[in-house]
This record gives C-alpha cells, sequence and structure tokens, in this order.
C-alpha cells in the first residue's frame, strides 16, 4: 500500500507518476455512474449558465464568478464552452455539456470520499512523506466527445498555493485516456523551478473575482510527453509541474476523477481563490500519530 523508493525517485525526477491499476474497472463504472446520477438529479434551471443570457451581461458574469469562487465546499457544474450557444444558454442536455463537477464530491459524495481515503491513498501520501495531508478539492472531469475543452499549460500550484509549497494532484483515469481522446502531457522536471504566476482570489466593493499574478507557462512545446494510461490508473502530479491536455475532438469521452492534496503542516494561502469555510473545513487523509 505504498510507493517504491523507484517510485518516488520516478515522481521527484519527473514531477509525475503513473501507478497503474489503482481502481478496478468496476470501482471506476461506480464513479462514472454517480457522476452521471449526480447531473441527472441536479436542478439545473437555477445554474448561472442557464439563468443568465444576454439580459444581463454584467451581472451574469458577477453571478458565474460568485458560482465559481464559491463551490470550493459544494457540488457544482461546469459547462464545456463547446455547449453553450450565442445567448449563453446550453445547446444541448447538461449530461453530454458537463465539462467538470467540482468541488467537494470528496465530502459529500460517499463513493467519492471512499476512493479518496482509502488506505492506497493514504500510504502513496505516507510515501512522499507527507505529515498531514489534507484534502481542500475534488472534481470529476468528462473530457465530453467532440466538445472537451482544452487545458491549456498550468501548474496546480499556481492555483493551489501552499508556503512552502508541497500540493499533489491525484488524477484517476475512471476510461482509458489515449492521445486520440486527450490524454493527458506532461513537462518533466519542470517542478524544479517554481510557479509562473498565481490566481488570486479579490474582493472589491463586496464583489468577489480572481485576477492572474504573473504569466502562464513558457514551456517549449517540445519538452511536453504525453501520457497515455489504462482506465483505473492513478496518475501523480507535482503541484510544480507543467501539464496540459489537448482538446477531445474524438468519439469517445475521457473522465476522470481528480483530487488535490497538500501537507497540512504548510499555510494555506489566503489569497487562493478557494477557502476552507466554517461548515467544511479541508479534511485529514490521516493525522502524524496514526
Ligand atoms: O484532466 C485534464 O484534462 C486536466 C486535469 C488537470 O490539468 C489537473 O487536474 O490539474
Amino acid at each position: 500500500m505504498s510507493l517504491s523508493p523507484e517510485q518516488v525517485e520516478q515522481f521527484k525526477q519527473d514531477g509525475y507518476l503513473v501507478i497503474e491499476d489503482h481502481l478496478s474497472t468496476q470501482d471506476c463504472d461506480v464513479l462514472r455512474e454517480r457522476a452521471f446520477q449526480i447531473i441527472k438529479e441536479a436542478d439545473m434551471s437555477q445554474h448561472p449558465m442557464t439563468t443568465f443570457s444576454t439580459v444581463d451581461k454584467d451581472k451574469g458574469a458577477q453571478t458565474r464568478t460568485d458560482y465559481f469562487v464559491t463551490s470550493g465546499d459544494k457540488i457544482r457544474f461546469f459547462f464545456e464552452e463547446g455547449a453553450l450557444g450565442e445567448n449563453g444558454k446550453l445547446t444541448m442536455p447538461p449530461i453530454e455539456a458537463v465539462n467538470k463537477i467540482g468541488h467537494a464530491l470528496h465530502i459529500f459524495e460517499p463513493e467519492f470520499k471512499k476512493v479518496t481515503f482509502s488506505d492506497k491513498i493514504k500510504g502513496i501520501a505516507r510515501s512522499l512523506g507527507v505529515v498531514k495531508p489534507s484534502v481542500p478539492q475534488s472534481m470529476v472531469i468528462f473530457k465530453q466527445p467532440k466538445i472537451g475543452g482544452r487545458v491549456n499549460p498550468h501548474q496546480d500550484s499556481s492555483f493551489l498555493h501552499t508556503t512552502p509549497m508541497n500540493l499533489v494532484g491525484f488524477w484517476i483515469a475512471l476510461e482509458d485516456a489515449e492521445p486520440d481522446n486527450a490524454c493527458m502531457w506532461f513537462a518533466p522536471g519542470t517542478h524544479k523551478s517554481g510557479i509562473s504566476g498565481r490566481l488570486l482570489r479579490t474582493e472589491e466593493d463586496g464583489k468577489l473575482g480572481t485576477k492572474f499574478e504573473g504569466t502562464s507557462p513558457s514551456t517549449d512545446e517540445n519538452k511536453f510527453v504525453c501520457a497515455p494510461v489504462r482506465k483505473g490508473s492513478l496518475v501523480l502530479i507535482h503541484g510544480e509541474v507543467v501539464h496540459k491536455s489537448p482538446p477531445n475532438l474524438s468519439e469517445r469521452s475521457r473522465n476522470i476523477y481528480t483530487f488535490h492534496l497538500y501537507d497540512g503542516t504548510s499555510e494555506w494561502s489566503k489569497d487562493n481563490w478557494q477557502q476552507p469555510t466554517e461548515e467544511v473545513p479541508f479534511p485529514f487523509l490521516y493525522e502524524k500519530t496514526e
């Protein structure tokens, strides 16, 4: 239930690590089915993407910002740009249009909680020397057929920043992820030179917002290697490694479940877009004494 010294070394060297057969096919299907069920059960009529259109653009934009910035302790839905018509409304059923669900599946959804707080994950966190692994967020990313949007090169610690930085992404393929259906690409070694920018939470005149300070990583395209993985594989993503995924132009989806953890002995930045709330503090996988 832990990483071998070679795996730990590989992770330190490359900034990512593929672990095959982390979940069984059945486990993956349970998570996928539940994710689709959550969408089916949701009342989308009140979603900012569906309630606001051209009528009041400013109000609509602010509502969408609020919806995102306050989503850390909730289960919310974010749509593919390619699923929106000119009036800002969905042109297809939500189940085909959702880009991701976030960000508290690991809190409110038992199946996702079980996978996040499993002994295997605890063992991996221990192997990486995490003293007090704290889980700020989780997501299902659907990468829908044909319209699954591009994810530009980025470093996760730009968005979920701690001092010192020690964020790790746990990315689990719920379906095979291959070059044709937009598997992940990593630039090995780029985690060794810090982050190039940060997304900051802002508040002006009582209005929440975000701004990006610094730049996006300018990593040479030739440095990226693709990381095709089979359904059930877990990929560990160092918070500072530059990674991306292309649009999914294929006929098949590429569903994944991901969550992040950081060492709770470090400081969660007060200007991160996501903040723990009194009702839902960031849970720990274990405390050192366990
Ligand atoms: O799954 C993807 O395409 C992107 C995921 C990602 O970049 C992340 O979890 O940081």
